[in-house]
């Protein structure tokens, strides 16, 4: 697929949690993009993200002169294009719950989001959370028991294998590491706590934050 190529444009490593989702099913699945990084807080940042979408956000995917704007928009199309890859579960079932609990993401968490932004450099635990909070986080932790349980499998991913729905999450991993103190007073089996490690410890994830570490040095 190198023959069109892929230019993945995104944000800061630190902060743009939609970002990563793409950024990260890309190299887990060894597909070859090259990285177009705009710098959020600069001053023009705006201009230069409108220079690739009229949506005026990122991540944007140009795959040859074909524009492809929203995460999971991204996600879906990568998906489609390297089937071998198989970034959605190959079980129609595991497939049907995986979309949910990504479009579940892709759509909602509103307060985690707004409380919570991603700074994947950060450790900042927090004594307390606001109600709507602690439920997002208590749903998010029922979703990862869930898959991890019916769907897991032998492997350490949601649905076994990696899929899209961890790249979804795996800015939720992020947060909860920098926020959450422990994931057990939020109903967690130790299940969620585990998966937490598994996506942070991930090679390309690793790779992500030496970025990050990169970008603000400056
Ligand atoms: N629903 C979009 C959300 C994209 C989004 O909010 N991106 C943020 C960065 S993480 C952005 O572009 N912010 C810059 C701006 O709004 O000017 C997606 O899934 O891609």
């Amino acid at each position: 697929m190198a023959a069109e190529g892929y230019r993945l444009v995104i944000g800061n490593k630190n902060t743009s949690s939609w970002s990563l989702r793409p950024w990260l099913a890309l190299k887990q699945a060894g597909i070859d993009f090259t990285e177009v990084r705009i710098n959020l807080r600069a001053t023009d940042a705006k201009e230069q993200i409108l220079a690739h979408s009229p949506a005026g956000k990122v991540p944007v995917l140009w795959s040859g002169d074909l524009m492809i704007w929203d995460s999971l928009a991204i996600l879906e199309y990568v998906a489609e294009r390297h089937p071998d890859k198989a970034l959605w579960p190959s079980d129609v079932r595991a497939r049907a719950v995986a979309r949910s609990v990504s479009a579940e993401m892709h759509s909602g968490f509103q307060p985690l989001r707004e409380h919570c932004p991603m700074k994947i450099l950060s450790q900042d635990p927090k004594p307390e959370h606001p109600d709507a909070v602690v439920a997002n986080i208590r749903r998010i932790v029922e979703l990862w028991m869930d898959s991890r349980k019916r769907f897991g499998g032998d492997g350490p991913f949601l649905f076994s294998r990696f899929s899209i729905a961890d790249a979804m999450f795996a800015p939720v991993a992020s947060r909860f590491r920098t926020y959450v103190a422990d994931l057990g007073a939020f109903g967690d089996d130790g299940t969620a706590a585990a998966y937490v490690d598994t996506i942070l410890s991930l090679p390309a994830i690793e790779e992500w934050i030496r970025g990050a570490r990169a970008e603000v040095a400056g």
